[in-house]
């Protein structure tokens, strides 16, 4: 499997994508390679009636950099474009992408379905903030569309799909789900955090909105926290100018620009990261000491037909149990020395966390083995380093345990 072929192609579009689009370009005495960096709050009205009627809606230049600023629209548009989307909404984190969602869609009274494994802090957002504002979740197993039907009320606004799934990488059929939702006016959103427009486009299997986590495969280097929304152009303006004006979790012009600089590699670091993981996972399954891996590209993962179907490949995250459960979990992440033990992902260096005690220390017990994550699971973002080195200190550090 390779990246979308698109006229022009997908690493094209990302190098070259907007400086058809961004009018800014052009318009600078310096015509630069790179999308400039408006490090402006505010812009300057051509007089009191231009602003009056930029307020007035009439008038779409820019005004204040929590409801658009250039450097933030450059990456919208490239956003959007990837995403076989109408438009884009660039924010602070995934977690502002998430919620300038659901409250675009959702008021009190309101039910949102949504797969059962989840990012910790969407997890916590959905069953412990938002029931505060009268906004209730129903989490089902994402591998089964039906489990979504089945959950459906008269109230669902919204459904909620995370595939694949942090960290138990188990897949959603969106088209599916997205049937299902659609019969009864509901709409779909779906978080490509891990795939990346890349791998897998849910608009068209027919989700209506897509979110990313920026911080981890379109940033991509460990330097900047950001959260990407794609979707219809009325709704994206909804987000903006009702959620975003409101709530105001607006990016920096500095970290769109960071992402926009992250974007350019993206088809080139994401191979990488996948050659690299399927050696790893491979490396994984035959080692004595490791009881389960879990990664899509294995034939052994449950949902390996899925993810053939409907991802372009398989991504750079495994999960993994050692014999001996959390304990022999510890020792490999306590002794790793080129792997980074720290939580976030898709950066260019190997991370290797513990989901039950750090990212999804949200979850209760019962709900981690509810929804499958063993205590004893290790997560592992394969990055972009030579694989033998990475291999090389797994394999030291599981001859401890
Ligand atoms: N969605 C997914 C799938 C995520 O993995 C994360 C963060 C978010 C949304 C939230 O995005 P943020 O606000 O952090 O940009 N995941 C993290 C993780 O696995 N480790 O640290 C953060």
């Amino acid at each position: 499997m390779s990246g979308k072929s698109k006229n022009p192609g997908f690493a094209t579009l990302c190098i070259h994508g907007k400086k058809h689009l961004d009018k800014h370009q052009g318009e600078l005495p310096i015509r630069a390679i790179s999308t400039p960096i408006f490090q402006s709050s505010t812009f300057a009205f051509e007089n009191a009636e231009h602003g009056a009627a930029v307020f007035r809606g009439e008038d779409s230049s820019y005004v204040y950099t929590r409801l658009g600023n250039p450097t933030q629209a450059a990456l919208e548009t490239e956003m959007a474009y990837l995403e076989n989307g109408e438009a884009a909404l660039v924010l602070a984190s995934g977690m502002a992408a998430i919620t300038t969602a659901v409250l675009t869609c959702c008021q009190a009274g309101d039910h949102i379905v949504s797969s059962d494994t989840l990012y910790g802090g969407t997890h916590e957002l959905f069953t412990k903030t938002l029931p505060r504002l009268g906004i209730t979740t129903t989490e089902v197993p994402g591998d089964d569309p039906a489990n979504f039907a089945h959950a459906i009320t008269d109230q669902t606004k919204l459904i909620h799909l995370e595939t694949p799934a942090n960290p138990t990488l188990v897949l959603t059929d969106i088209a599916a789900v997205a049937e299902i939702a659609h019969k009864k006016g509901i709409l779909v959103m779906v978080d490509n955090t891990f795939c990346t427009p890349y791998l897998q486009n849910p608009l068209d299997l027919g989700a209506d909105i897509v979110m990313h986590s920026a911080t981890k495969y379109i940033g991509g280097h460990g330097d900047t926290v950001a959260g990407v929304l794609v979707g219809k152009a009325d709704w994206m303006m909804k987000a903006r100018m009702e959620t975003l004006r409101d709530v105001g979790g607006c990016i920096s012009p500095f970290n769109a620009w960071l992402l926009l600089r992250g974007l350019k590699t993206l088809p080139v670091r994401m191979d990488r990261h996948m050659e690299n993981a399927m050696e790893v996972a491979q490396f994984l399954s035959y080692h004595p000491k490791v009881s389960q891996v879990i990664y899509p590209g294995l034939k052994t993962h449950q949902q390996y037909e899925l993810a053939l179907r409907q991802q372009r490949g398989f991504g750079g995250m495994i999960s993994f149990m050692v014999e001996g459960g959390r304990e022999a979990g510890r020792i490999v992440m306590d002794n790793v020395q080129l792997c980074t033990l720290a939580v976030s992902l898709g950066d260019v260096d190997t991370l290797i966390e513990h989901p039950a005690t750090m990212t999804h220390s949200t979850y209760s017990e019962e709900e981690l083995l509810k929804v499958g994550i063993d205590p004893g699971m290790v997560r592992l973002s394969v990055g972009l380093e030579n694989v033998e080195d990475i291999i090389e200190d797994l394999r030291q550090a599981l001859k401890l345990v």
